[in-house]
């Protein structure tokens, strides 16, 4: 028999790869998708990569556990994998109370919908890099102490501790990827490397001048969503539930990102691009750096995508996308 899986975020970037990677296993994907005025837009991304019809949303939120454990009864997955959430770190300031709703006490939601439906299910958290914050070690593993700089850090350090509880609690497989930034044409474009392969891309038609961004020395270590998300899938076929850091290992400035984009299409990047003060946050993540070695010894897992050809895959599609409008 198929696997099932249920995916909340599955309308977001890393749901619609990992819809489309546990399709190509042989799953049975369902997805949650909340309530909006913009039906026909939201799952732009499952048509993007031609999978919308093979997937089942069901109308759910995550702040509302009687509707997921409707959808548990209904779908009764073997796998669950939890991408929903405010996932925009500077909207977290604006927003620190939906934020902590949605990304903090909706993964005790999700937890609670399965332990009193089915607790053997196979739990993902989408824990992130954000939570090492300030960091305490060069190079972040699963054993740094965390210190998270925004609204949104603080909500993921929660969600992550609850799985690491529930695990430890009630014996729930329950596994938290610690995923640092990871991209792709797919990313939304208020996320810096979308926002800069789309401007590039503007730029280079003729449709914009100038690309404005804040902090351009804060350094990521960015990695491809495609490859990320088979981490995730990885992660709940292990005998025991764990947290594991995902990542690449090198890290980059803002500005050098920008110059791969720009370089690409054979631009100068110091004529167009302009620092708008107004972008910068009321605080910053300045560096982050993951080392994924028990990623790759228990999992035998390494990112596959250097930055370099993702950026390229990135501002192709935006050319072709803006060529087509
Ligand atoms: P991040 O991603 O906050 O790391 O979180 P984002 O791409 O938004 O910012 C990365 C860095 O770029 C700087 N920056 C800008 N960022 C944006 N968005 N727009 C700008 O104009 C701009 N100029 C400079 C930022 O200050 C920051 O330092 C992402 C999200 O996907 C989280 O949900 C996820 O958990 C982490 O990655 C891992």
């Amino acid at each position: 028999m198929n696997k099932i899986a249920l995916i909340t975020g599955i309308t977001g970037q890393d749901g619609a790869y990992l819809a489309q990677f546990l399709l190509s296993k042989g799953y049975e994907v369902h997805g949650i998708m909340r309530r909006s005025s913009h039906l026909g837009i939201a799952d732009h991304r499952l048509r993007w990569l031609g999978i919308a019809d093979d997937v089942t949303l069901h109308d759910a939120n995550l702040s509302d556990v009687s509707s997921l454990m409707r959808v548990v009864s209904e779908v009764k997955p073997d796998e669950f994998y939890n991408l929903g959430a405010q996932s925009f770190v500077a909207t977290s300031w604006a927003q620190p109370i939906v934020t902590a709703n949605i990304t903090a006490v909706g993964v005790t939601n999700a937890l609670e919908a399965l332990r009193l439906i089915n607790p053997g299910v196979r739990f993902y958290q989408a824990s992130s890099s954000e939570m090492f914050g300030l960091i305490q070690e060069t190079e972040q593993t699963e054993t740094t102490p965390f210190y998270p700089r925004s609204p949104y850090a603080v909500a993921k350090l929660y969600g992550h501790w609850i799985t690491v509880n529930y695990r430890q609690s009630f014996g729930m497989h329950a596994s938290s990827g610690i995923l640092f930034n990871h991209e792709s044409p797919l990313r939304g474009v208020e996320f810096v490397t979308r926002k800069v392969t789309d401007g590039v891309a503007r730029i280079k038609l003729g449709l914009a001048n100038e690309l404005r961004l804040g902090n351009i020395d804060a350094k990521r270590d960015w990695g491809h969503a495609r490859d990320y998300v088979r981490a995730m899938w990885l992660m709940l076929q292990q005998d025991e539930a764990d947290d594991y850091v995902i990542a690449t290992n090198r890290t980059t400035s803002v500005r050098d990102m920008c110059r791969i984009a720009f370089d690409y299409v054979g631009m100068n990047i110091d004529e167009h691009l302009v620092i708008d003060p107004a972008l910068f946050r009321p605080a910053e993540v300045d560096i982050l750096l993951g080392d994924a070695s028990k990623a790759r010894d228990k999992l035998g897992w390494v990112a596959e995508t250097s930055l370099e050809e993702m950026i390229r895959e990135m501002v192709e599609a935006d050319l072709q996308r803006l060529t087509a409008k």
